[in-house]
């Protein structure tokens, strides 16, 4: 790094002091917090975006958003050249850049992380970042800031995309990095042709009269909705209804979206008992998290909930049908048994995870956070992975699809029209429908319509496929969650001592009874979850397991 970089640099960072007194830490998914103390954590991730794109000769996706937070919140991710999370790799050096204290060791830091890093200055490379953000009115000003921070590396260049879903922009982001199309009306293009491709290959005996046409969409007055709204005008075959779109005077996240959905299971603003009966779904505040529910018959506020987990056993039934098509009867001599594998967290529904492994299919859990789920995906060729809050996507292997692309193109010439190439050609219209870089509710709510159809199944058919065990969730505030310490997966508490055990006494209670404990990594609380037999044991093993937590650490002690 020469003098005018070291100076630029120094210079810009003056204009964005840190907020005092706060500790910022990358987390589960990005930096959140409250908006107005975010510009400076803009920039840097900024600087941090610019020296990826480097490091990496890549281009670089950088996110505004909180997803399902508050209004008031914001927040910044980063995609990677693949398009999907930051490697964690860097996630030390992103929190040491937004705690920095002032300018000078700010770029302390950058200098010495170049050098580590081998980052290369010799101007042979550009860095090039895409920016995007939600619709949040702190996005405009806090872009700025971004921005200032990518140039304040000399030569980089940011692209402003926008209000974007956060999946569209790590879509644009791998499409950049492999050379593909990737602009927005690209993007719409190719989710809608391989809607059509799947709904052609629908078979001419699948009950379609008992599927409802319509489906009514809470777009939790964000970004969702409003691109939902250009999808819908590009379709046929499927009648959408969006609610909730931001444009009829509603707060994000604020009694919609997903997340409210999901955790509250009662219905979001604007539906009622008038909805009873139609398929209706949710988003989140960026689009990457999809739930299904039907509104219950009573004139209570209550749904029936169709969370990630049934969206993954969905995928997982169909997915599982074409392979045994395809595998079943293995014309011409190209033939591959594909590794199929599941990926859940420990917030599955217990459920959920012995449906999937009934139908005899590998499941694994991870840590919470997409970024373990995915990794953990794409070890298989082709590997399905979903949060109970709806966020997840099915991945497939370079080299799977290389060799479907041959047993489609051989197919064609032996049997064409056949049920083997129709299999094949389905599997070959979902890796396309469905993001491959991150979660995606809009493609998402795409192959779900289209699973339904050819299925044949109504949302109770589907909802029908296990029973759900009671769940309740909990959040407790204390006074340092980083104190609680956890292992397989997030199952088992290792610290503080004697939380597990007295939590593990409190689970013995309960018939079909499971809980755990972490902390959060978007929010300063800890999670309690848990689920058993009943509605009242769930309830009762929840409320039991957070006031251990709040006995162990609560706000008093330390
Ligand atoms: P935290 O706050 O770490 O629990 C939440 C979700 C994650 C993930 C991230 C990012 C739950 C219980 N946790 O993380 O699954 O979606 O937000 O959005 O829903
Ligand atoms: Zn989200």
């Amino acid at each position: 790094m020469d003098v005018m970089q070291r100076s630029n640099l120094l210079e810009s960072a003056c204009l964005f002091p840190p907020p005092l007194g706060l500790k910022l830490s990358y987390g589960t998914a990005g930096f959140r917090a409250d908006a107005s103390i975010l510009q400076s954590t803009m920039f840097r991730m900024g600087i941090l975006a610019a020296l990826r794109s480097l490091k990496t000769h890549s281009v670089i996706g950088l996110m505004i958003t909180a997803s399902h937070n508050k209004v008031s919140d914001n927040g910044v991710k980063i995609a990677d050249p693949c398009g999907g999370m930051l490697s964690q790799h860097w996630e030390p050096f992103s929190d040491q850049l937004a705690n920095a204290p002032d300018p000078q060791t700010l770029l302390l830091l950058i200098v010495e992380f170049v050098k580590k890093e081998n980052i290369p200055f010799d101007g042979a490379f550009t860095a090039e970042i895409l920016l995007g953000r939600d619709t949040r009115p702190s996005g405009e000003s806090l872009l700025e800031a971004a921005k200032q921070g990518v140039r304040s590396i000399v030569g980089a260049v940011a692209h402003d995309m926008g209000i974007l879903t956060t999946p569209q922009l790590h879509w644009m982001v791998r499409a950049r990095n492999k050379g593909l199309k990737a602009t927005e009306s690209d993007y719409f293009e190719q989710l809608l042709s391989s809607f059509r491709c799947l709904m052609d290959l629908i078979p001419n005996e699948s009950k379609m009269d008992e599927i409802e046409d319509k489906l009514i969409v809470d777009g939790a007055n964000g970004v969702g909705g409003e691109k939902l709204e250009v999808i819908k005008k590009m379709l046929s075959g499927l009648v959408i209804e969006v609610h909730n779109t931001g444009k009829e005077g509603g707060i994000l996240n604020e009694g919609v979206g997903a997340d409210f959905v999901q955790k509250e299971k009662v219905v979001p603003h604007g539906f009622g008992s008038n909805h009873a009966g139609i398929r209706c779904a949710s988003l989140d505040g960026d689009a990457d998290r999809l739930v299904y529910f039907s509104v219950a018959s009573n004139s209570s506020n209550k749904i029936d909930l169709v969370d990630g987990d049934k969206i993954l056993s969905l995928f997982a039934v169909f997915i599982k049908e074409q392979l045994s098509i395809l595998e079943g009867d293995m014309k011409g001599n190209n033939n591959y048994k594909a590794r199929l594998g599941v990926v859940q967290t420990a917030y599955a529904n217990g459920a959920s995870t012995d449906y999937l492994k009934h139908l005899g299919l590998e499941v694994v859990l991870t840590p919470t956070g997409v970024k373990y789920l995915h990794a953990r995906a794409a070890q298989y060729d082709i590997g399905i992975y979903f949060e109970a809050n709806g966020h997840g996507t099915i991945l497939f292997s370079e080299h799977y699809l290389s060799w479907l692309e041959a047993k489609h193109t051989e197919l064609s010439s032996i049997s064409q029209g056949s049920e083997l190439q129709k299999a094949a050609l389905r599997l070959l219209a979902v890796s396309k429908l469905i993001n491959q870089a991150v979660g995606d509710a809009l493609s998402g709510l795409l192959l779900v319509e289209a699973i339904l159809r050819h299925m044949g199944w109504s949302i109770h058919n589907w909802n029908e496929l296990y029973q759900d065990l009671p769940s309740r969730q909990l959040k407790v505030k204390v006074a340092d969650r980083t104190a609680v310490v956890t292992a397989n997966a997030e199952t088992v508490v290792m610290s503080p001592p004697g939380l597990q055990e007295a939590i593990n006494s409190e689970i013995a209670k309960c018939i079909k009874g499971r809980s755990f404990v972490r902390p959060s990594g978007t929010e300063d609380v800890v999670r309690v979850y848990a689920e058993a037999s009943t509605e009242e044991e769930a309830d009762s093993l929840a409320n039991s397991v957070a006031e251990l937590v709040d006995r162990f650490l609560g706000v008093g002690s330390t």
